[in-house]
């Protein structure tokens, strides 16, 4: 059976970490593209040589061409500006509004048939343009958001609990933003609930710092973001596609109906398979929970109004 392909629609730090992970763990032949002459294809040369160290059979290649994704079983978007020191997710509409069009139409002409994962902030109004443009079914249209920060705050309880982070799940649900929605009713540790672990004050400790903890990157890098936890979440909803795994992941899906909700995009938990997002996972919420999710939805709802295609 031939190789899968995945192309990679921006070679920056995020791109750089995909490419290296979708090719070292053999997903398939990885292309990058990226608008930099010499970035893809200095970054790929780079990678392809290091393959037989790690004995990884994949073809790596960059280009500045979208004729070169053609046949992409899966693209992972993650063109456009990252946050600097001080800047919010929002800051970012206007200048990635205008590039995620330009990738959009790209991926549509060159990549009709692929899963499209769409990294690029503002997340649930980067992955909203990317369907209404590409126009592709919402199972072949989702956002990476709800993986990471989910990730973020396992890792939280895992190193206050002192326990092995293979032991904590968790659920952020919601806009990717300030907003955010922990559902700590749904945090477990071995199945146990963490609020039979932790105390209230240290759970919303770690709620606090889940929200904030982009910025607590960015804050410390100064020149861009967090780059390897968003790839390594990508990576997971690619490898769900492309093995037919079945993961319930917290990803942006687009709501028609579940959870009373129509026409936005917002993370929820969902079923990735070979068919894309293959259900969304309605979960029932208390009423503080639900205003919370409420008030991510208001968020979300405020920059896709801002969206002009
Ligand atoms: O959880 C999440 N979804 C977020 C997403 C987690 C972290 C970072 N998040 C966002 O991903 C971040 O705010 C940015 O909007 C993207 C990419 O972040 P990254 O750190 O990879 O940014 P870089 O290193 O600046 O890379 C962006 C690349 C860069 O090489 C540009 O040349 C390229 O995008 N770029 C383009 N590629 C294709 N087409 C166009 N038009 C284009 N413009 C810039």
């Amino acid at each position: 059976m031939a190789r899968s392909k995945i192309s990679l629609i921006g070679g920056g730090n995020i791109g750089g970490v995909l490419a290296q992970e979708a090719a070292y763990r053999e997903l398939g032949d990885v292309m990058i593209f990226d608008v930099v002459e010499g970035l893809p294809q200095g970054k790929a040369l780079d990678m392809a040589e290091g393959a037989p160290i790690l004995g990884a059979d994949a073809a790596i290649r960059g280009t500045n061409d979208y004729k070169d994704i053609a046949g992409s079983d899966v693209v992972i978007v993650t063109a456009g500006l990252a946050r600097k020191p001080g800047m919010s997710r929002d800051d970012l509409l206007k200048t990635n509004l205008a590039i995620m069009k330009q990738v959009a139409t790209g991926v549509r002409d060159h990549a009709p048939n692929a899963f499209v994962i769409v990294v690029s902030n503002p997340l649930d109004a980067m992955v909203y343009t990317m369907k209404q443009i590409s126009r592709f079914p919402k199972q072949r249209v989702v956002g990476m958001a709800g993986v990471l920060d989910s990730a973020r705050f396992r890792a939280f309880v895992a190193w206050e609990l002192g326990v092995s982070v293979q032991d904590v799940t968790a659920l952020v649900l919601g806009g990717h933003g300030d907003t955010m929605v922990p559902l700590v009713r749904y945090c477990t540790v071995a199945g146990i609930p963490v609020a039979k672990l932790l105390s209230k004050e240290k759970i919303d400790a770690i709620v606090e710092r889940t929200k904030n903890a982009g910025g607590e990157v960015v804050a410390l890098l100064k020149t861009g973001s967090a780059f390897v936890s968003p790839a390594l979440s990508a990576i997971e909803m690619a490898e769900a596609y492309l093995r037919d795994k079945k993961r319930v992941l917290a990803c942006a899906c687009l709501l028609e109906g579940e959870y009373g909700v129509n026409g936005l995009y917002v993370g929820v938990p969902c079923v990735i398979g070979a068919g894309g997002v293959e259900k969304v996972l309605e979960v029932e919420m208390t009423g503080d929970e639900r205003k919370l999710f409420d008030a991510s939805l208001e968020h979300v709802r405020t920059l896709v109004d801002q969206i002009q295609l």
